[in-house]
């Protein structure tokens, strides 16, 4: 899943034809090096993120979903809202990527797929001081909940994601990466994002032994050696902002992990 982000920060301030079309260009550049799919999303979910109004989320996506759609790629629709999933469907995309999970109703009329992803609180507040008993129990049995009233409400596609970087701690994230396979167990098929979040910002500058983290521009290694990670665990898609360099990075780990299987068969 390569990531099209239509927020006045991702492209020029030439205009709004100019960023419509710009968009346009990259989901294509994405879906040429290999996206299966592009998420198109109008409203940044980056932590402390401020809520956009309906009519301008609206006019920041439509556009470029019908653009990509008319091209034949196929499009996800990353939002919270039911009146932009529903647009959007319409305008062409085919599943709705909600990050607040409340959007199965709308994927259920529109026909669309559904990715239910965990998050904890909203973005302006989530990250203040995320706290869990046990963030694996907690995080998988609030995602098969949400994805089974999504399969009761007609649902034919549904995806569960951890939400990475969502109301969670480096130590939630890296327990939730290390414990896929209980997210994998459920038998939903697997969404991970962990592409530039700021869980690599801070491992990176660790590794690195600079002060401060990483800023989001330079997180790419830590972008690709998570993402073969999560695809090694058994998930079943990636998000991420680079994808001709993920494409390389997990054909790789595929080569890696189908030796590994040669080898422990062997033994
Ligand atoms: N993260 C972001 C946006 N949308 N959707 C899903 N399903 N999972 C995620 O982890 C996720 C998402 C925030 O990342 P960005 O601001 O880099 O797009």
């Amino acid at each position: 899943m390569g990531v099209v982000n239509v927020t006045p920060d991702s492209f020029s301030d030439g205009g709004r034809h100019r960023d419509h079309t710009a968009a346009v260009a990259h989901g294509l550049a994405l879906a040429a090096q290999g996206a299966d799919i592009i998420d198109v999303g109008g409203e940044s979910t980056r932590p402390g993120a401020d809520p956009v109004p309906v009519a301008e989320e609206l006019a920041r996506v439509l556009p470029v979903v019908e653009g990509l759609a008319a091209s034949g790629i196929r499009v996800s629709i990353d939002t919270r809202k039911a009146e932009v999933a529903e647009a959007a469907v319409r305008a062409g995309a085919v599943l709705v990527n909600d990050v607040s999970a409340r959007l199965a109703p709308v994927a259920a009329v529109t026909g669309a797929g559904f990715v239910a992803m965990h998050m904890l609180g909203d973005p302006r507040t989530m990250q203040r001081d995320p706290h869990y008993d046990d963030v694996v129990t907690e995080v998988r049995d609030f995602l098969v909940a949400r994805a089974e009233e999504a399969v009761a409400a007609g649902v034919h596609e549904v995806w569960i994601d951890p939400g990475i970087g969502f109301g969670k701690r480096l130590g939630h994230n890296l327990d939730l990466l290390a414990n896929l396979d209980v997210l994998v167990a459920t038998g939903f098929p697997v969404l991970v994002a962990t592409s530039r979040k700021s869980m690599l910002g801070t491992l990176a500058a660790r590794a690195d032994r600079v002060e401060g983290p990483t800023p989001t521009s330079d997180r790419l290694e830590g972008s690709l050696s998570t993402a073969a990670w999560a695809l090694w665990r058994g998930a079943s898609m990636v998000r991420v902002h680079e994808v001709a360099e993920t494409v390389r990075a997990v054909r790789v780990a595929k080569v890696v992990r189908a030796a590994v299987g040669e080898a422990e068969a062997a033994a």
